[in-house]
């Protein structure tokens, strides 16, 4: 699963790009390299760390994602280049830039948000009036010309594809367009060092809302200090800013929510892990995340709710107290089940 930070020249995105990540890398307007940074991100995970103490085991494995700085914006705005690299993740974070510049400019998040939702979607447009005319023309595909002629007007509304109502087998059928604007958004605004203790620009905040978009706020600048520290050094630090936690776990767990995945646990004396899934997964098929051996020979799954495990301290006490649960081949895995696969080939 790839994010892809994207933003304004100058919004902070290879600043958060190395707060998240804790790699170093050039920052500052116009410091950029071809290649767009790449870095995995553990997703910060109280469950996995929970029953990491209870089991003591060789290894704890969190779930990941893959962040990518887009930073290809040449000038002013977004540019093609980077518009062409968005099509290629599963989903967007953009940076807004609410601190003063180096030339002592206020940022302007509100234009910035809606500076990237005009470009996206004329972007999209573009796509979609180029394929509405083909389809047209050679009247081969009705059923995709009417989807498509509802998503044109859409846009043209200057609404982005995330907003229109559509259905799982639409859903589907546009997935080979990867239109900018239907990809999953969670904003940033990056503000300064000595406003992360007070609340939102009001405006800004109302137009997330309006959008149903998530909202995370953070200072790149301290998180990036923050990611340098060792981690009770960094306690310290976040607590002496009024936060509990640093902000970029909150933002990463955010956007792990925002492609919509959920963790699977499993918990033993070797390992405790979180196996990121797609909501509405089937047990055989979670399963074979962890094998294909045991998707293929699957025959139940033992499911024990991860709260009731570390309340009751052992898989023994769960299955004496009844709350250990046999799932046959039609169960959905749930977020935070702790699952041991019974399976035979
Ligand atoms: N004061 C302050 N400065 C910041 C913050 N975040 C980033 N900066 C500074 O703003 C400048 C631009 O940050 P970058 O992270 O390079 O921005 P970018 O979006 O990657 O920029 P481009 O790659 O040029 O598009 C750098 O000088 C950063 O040090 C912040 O939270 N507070
Ligand atoms: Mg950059």
């Amino acid at each position: 699963m790839k994010i892809g930070l994207v933003g304004y020249p100058g919004s902070g995105k290879s600043t958060v790009f190395g707060a998240l990540t804790g790699l170093v890398v050039e920052t500052g307007y116009g410091a950029r390299s071809d290649k767009a940074n790449l870095g995995t991100v553990k997703v910060p995970d109280p469950r996995v760390e929970a029953l990491s103490k209870l089991y003591e085991p060789k290894k704890t494995t969190y779930a990941e994602i893959t962040f990518s700085d887009l930073g290809a914006a040449k000038s002013e705005g977004i540019d093609r280049t980077a518009l062409n690299a968005m099509r290629s993740v599963d989903a967007l974070c953009q940076v807004l830039r609410a601190f003063p510049n180096d030339a002592g400019e206020e940022g302007d998040p509100c234009r910035e948000l809606e500076g990237l939702e005009t470009e996206t979607i004329l972007a999209d447009l573009e796509v979609v009036e180029q394929r509405v005319e083909r389809l047209r023309k050679d009247r081969s595909n009705p059923n995709e010309l009417a989807l498509l002629e509802r998503v044109q007007s859409h846009l043209e509304d200057a609404k982005p594809l995330r907003s229109l109502e559509l259905s799982e087998a639409e859903i589907k059928q546009l997935a080979g367009y990867a239109l900018l604007t239907g990809k999953p958004l969670l904003l940033v605004l990056n503000v300064a060092e000595d406003a992360i203790a007070q609340e939102a620009p009001a405006a800004v905040t109302s137009a997330a809302r309006e959008r149903g978009l998530g909202l995370v706020v953070l200072s790149a600048a301290v998180e990036m200090d923050i990611a340098q520290l060792d981690e009770a050094e960094q306690l310290e630090f976040v607590s002496s800013l009024g936060l509990e936690e640093p902000a970029s776990d909150r933002f990463v767990r955010a956007a792990f929510a925002l492609i919509d995945l959920i963790s699977m646990l499993t918990a033993g004396p070797d390992e405790c892990r979180a196996w990121p899934i797609a909501r509405g997964t089937p047990a055989p098929k979670a399963a074979g995340k962890i094998h294909s051996d045991i998707e293929r020979g699957f025959i139940r799954a033992e499911v024990i709710a991860w709260q009731e495990l570390i309340e009751r301290g052992s898989e023994a006490s769960c299955r004496d107290a009844g709350v250990l649960r046999v799932e046959g081949k039609d169960y959905v895995v749930q977020d935070g089940d702790v699952v041991n696969f019974r399976f035979n080939v």
